[in-house]
C-alpha cells in the first residue's frame, strides 16, 4: 500500500483495539454511527459464539476528524473490549502477584504452535490473543472509512456467502456482463439481500441447508468453513498497474484477503475454474456501445482485473475460509511443557464465522481499492480528487 497506511493493535481479551489510518484526504464526511453500522454487520451471522453477545463493538474517533469531516491527518480509532472486565487478572499489563495458569497445548490449525516456538513463549495465550480474529473488528472500522471514500466516487462494495461446508450457492457475479438482462436483480441489491439473511446467502432454500450443516457441526462439537464472494461495483478502469509485480492489483487484493485469519484461498473472477476451460470460454469479449459511448463485456470471468489493472467491470473476489481451529471436541496435540500426547486446548469460539468473514472481506477490499484509487487520482482533499476523477472519466468515455 502506498497512499493509505494503517496499523492495528490489541489483544482479543485486552483492554481494546486501536487503529491508525493514514492517508485519508481532507474533507471526507465521517461519523462514528456509520462505522458502528459496519461493525454491527460483522458481529452478526448464524454460528457465532458467546463473545458476540458480550460485545457491542463501537469505535470512538480519537483524532483526524473535526466537525464531521476528515482533516487529512491520521485518523485514530479505539474500540473498547466489553469483555476486558472479566480478564483484568489473566491479561494484566503490570507484573502480577497472582499466578495465572499457562496454556501449554496448541490447537492444530491455529497460530498457537508456531507462534509459541517462534517467540519463545511457554504460555500459548501470548500468541492466541493477538492471532484471534477479534483484531478484524478494527480492520472493519478502518474499512468503513475507506468505504466512505469510495462512496464519494460511487464505488460500492457488496458481499455474499456462496458456500458453507459442502453446501453451495451456484450464483456468482462472474457469469454476468454489465448489460446482462439475465441477472434476476440489480447487483447493487446483493448487499441488502445478503444483510437480510443470517448467513448472507442470497437463496433462502440453500440458506436452510447451510444452517443445517452448521447445526450438525455444533452438535458434533465441530466447526465449518466456507466461501464468500466480494464484489466492487462502478470501479473505474485503470486502478493498479501491469508494470511491476508489486503494483498488480490482483496480487494486492489476494495478499490483503489472505491476511484475514483462517483464509486459505483466493479466486479472482472465475479463478481456479479457468484452468479447466478453453481460452474461448474464459476471456470476456470486448464490445463498444456507440449510443451509450462505452465499452462493455458480455461476461466477467476476469473478475474486473486484466494484467493487474481494473478494466471497468465489477471486481469479483472469492475467498475460502477454513473451519475455525478451536474444536469443542478437541483434536490430538502435545503438551509443549511435558511433550505428552494430550487433547488440544479449548477456548470459547465460533462454530462458523463465514458471514462475518464476508463483511471483513468487504472492508479489506475497500482499504486496498481506496489505496489504488488514491494512487491514480490522489490529491490532498476530496474536491481536488473529484476534479482529477471527472477529467479521467471524460477521457475514457470519449
Ligand atoms: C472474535 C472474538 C473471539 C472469537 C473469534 C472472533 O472471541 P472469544 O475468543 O472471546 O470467544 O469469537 O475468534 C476466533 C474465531 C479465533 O480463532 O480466535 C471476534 O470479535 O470476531
Amino acid at each position: 500500500m502506498s497512499r493509505i497506511r494503517f496499523l492495528t493493535a490489541g489483544e482479543s481479551h485486552g483492554q481494546g483495539l486501536v487503529g491508525i489510518l493514514e492517508g485519508i484526504p481532507a474533507g471526507l464526511k465521517i461519523s462514528e454511527d456509520e462505522i458502528f453500522h459496519e461493525l454491527q454487520r460483522r458481529q452478526t451471522g448464524y454460528g457465532r459464539g458467546g463473545r458476540m453477545q458480550i460485545e457491542t463493538d463501537r469505535a470512538r474517533i480519537m483524532s483526524g476528524v473535526r466537525f464531521g469531516k476528515s482533516l487529512g491527518s491520521p485518523i485514530a480509532l479505539l474500540i473498547q473490549n466489553a469483555d476486558w472486565k472479566n480478564w483484568t487478572t489473566k491479561m494484566a499489563v503490570e507484573e502480577s502477584e497472582q499466578s495465572v495458569p499457562e496454556i501449554h497445548v496448541p490447537r492444530p490449525g491455529h497460530a498457537d504452535f508456531a507462534g509459541a516456538l517462534k517467540y519463545g513463549h511457554t504460555d500459548v495465550r501470548n500468541v492466541l490473543e493477538r492471532a484471534s480474529a477479534r483484531e478484524t473488528a478494527m480492520r472493519v472500522a478502518l474499512g468503513a472509512i475507506a468505504k466512505k471514500l469510495l462512496d464519494e466516487f460511487a464505488i460500492k462494495i457488496v458481499s455474499h456467502v456462496v458456500q458453507i461446508h459442502s453446501v453451495k450457492n451456484a450464483f456468482t457475479v462472474v457469469n454476468y456482463g454489465v448489460n446482462d438482462q439475465n441477472v434476476g436483480f440489480e447487483l447493487q441489491e446483493i448487499s441488502d439481500m445478503a444483510d437480510e439473511s443470517s448467513l448472507r446467502c442470497l437463496d433462502s432454500q440453500i440458506e436452510k441447508q447451510m444452517t443445517a450443516v452448521i447445526d450438525e457441526a455444533k452438535a458434533n462439537r465441530d466447526t465449518v468453513g466456507g466461501v464468500f464472494e466480494v464484489v466492487a461495483l462502478n470501479v473505474p478502469v485503470g486502478l493498479g498497474s501491469h508494470v511491476h509485480w508489486d503494483r498488480k492489483l490482483d496480487a494486492l487484493v489476494s495478499n490483503a484477503m489472505m491476511s484475514i485469519p483462517a483464509m486459505k484461498g483466493v479466486d479472482i473472477g472465475a479463478g481456479f475454474k479457468t484452468a479447466s476451460l478453453f481460452g474461448s470460454e474464459v476471456h470476456d469479449q470486448i464490445f463498444y456501445d456507440k449510443k451509450k459511448k462505452c465499452y462493455y463485456r458480455s461476461s466477467n470471468h476476469a473478475g474486473g482485473l486484466e494484467g493487474g489493472i481494473t478494466n471497468g467491470m465489477p471486481l469479483v473476489v472469492r475467498v475460502a475460509m477454513k473451519p475455525i481451529s478451536t474444536l469443542m471436541q478437541p483434536l490430538d496435540s502435545v503438551d509443549m511443557a511435558t511433550k505428552e500426547k494430550v487433547q488440544a486446548h479449548v477456548e470459547r469460539s465460533d462454530v462458523c464465522a463465514v458471514p462475518a468473514a464476508s463483511i471483513i472481506g468487504e472492508s479489506i477490499l475497500a482499504l486496498v481499492l481506496a489505496d489504488a484509487f488514491l494512487e491514480k487520482f490522489g490529491g490532498d482533499s476530496i474536491d481536488e480528487i473529484q476534479n482529477t476523477y471527472e477529467y479521467w472519466k471524460r477521457k475514457i468515455d470519449g
